[in-house]
């Protein structure tokens, strides 16, 4: 069995999840941040068979966009700091990580 972590877009997550469950795949969303930005991101947690695996990461290329964000910078002066030149990023679609699962239980 293989764990699936996927780092989404907040505006992606829903339709993510939904297309999940139709297609029978359990999911959990846990509320996160991104380091980089400091936005908010989700992260979708998916336990899966390993013949389903490429099913579920497909599934999760499918729904997720890539974004271009601005993100403002500061140039440091001898006076303190002042804005300068928005940078430009491109955020996703997903980071993906799949994982070796030990052991899985319901009790
Ligand atoms: P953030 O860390 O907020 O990063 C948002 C976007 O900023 C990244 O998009 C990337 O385009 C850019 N970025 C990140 N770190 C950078 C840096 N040191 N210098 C220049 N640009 C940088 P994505 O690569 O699509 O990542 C989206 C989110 O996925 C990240 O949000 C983070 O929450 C997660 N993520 C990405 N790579 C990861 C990794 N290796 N480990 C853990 N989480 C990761």
């Amino acid at each position: 069995m293989k764990l699936v972590l996927a780092i989404v877009n907040h505006d992606d997550a829903n339709a993510v999840t939904r297309a999940l469950t139709k297609k029978g795949f359990s999911s959990t969303k846990l509320a996160t941040t991104g380091g980089f930005l400091m936005a908010g991101n989700v992260t979708i947690l998916v336990g899966v068979d390993e013949e389903k695996l490429q099913n579920v990461i497909d599934t999760i290329r499918e729904e997720s966009h890539s974004r271009k964000q601005m993100i403002p910078t500061s140039t440091e002066m001898s006076y303190g700091y002042y804005p300068s030149m928005p940078v430009e990023v491109t955020v996703g679609g997903a980071t993906i990580f799949v994982l070796d699962i030990e052991r899985f239980e319901r009790v």
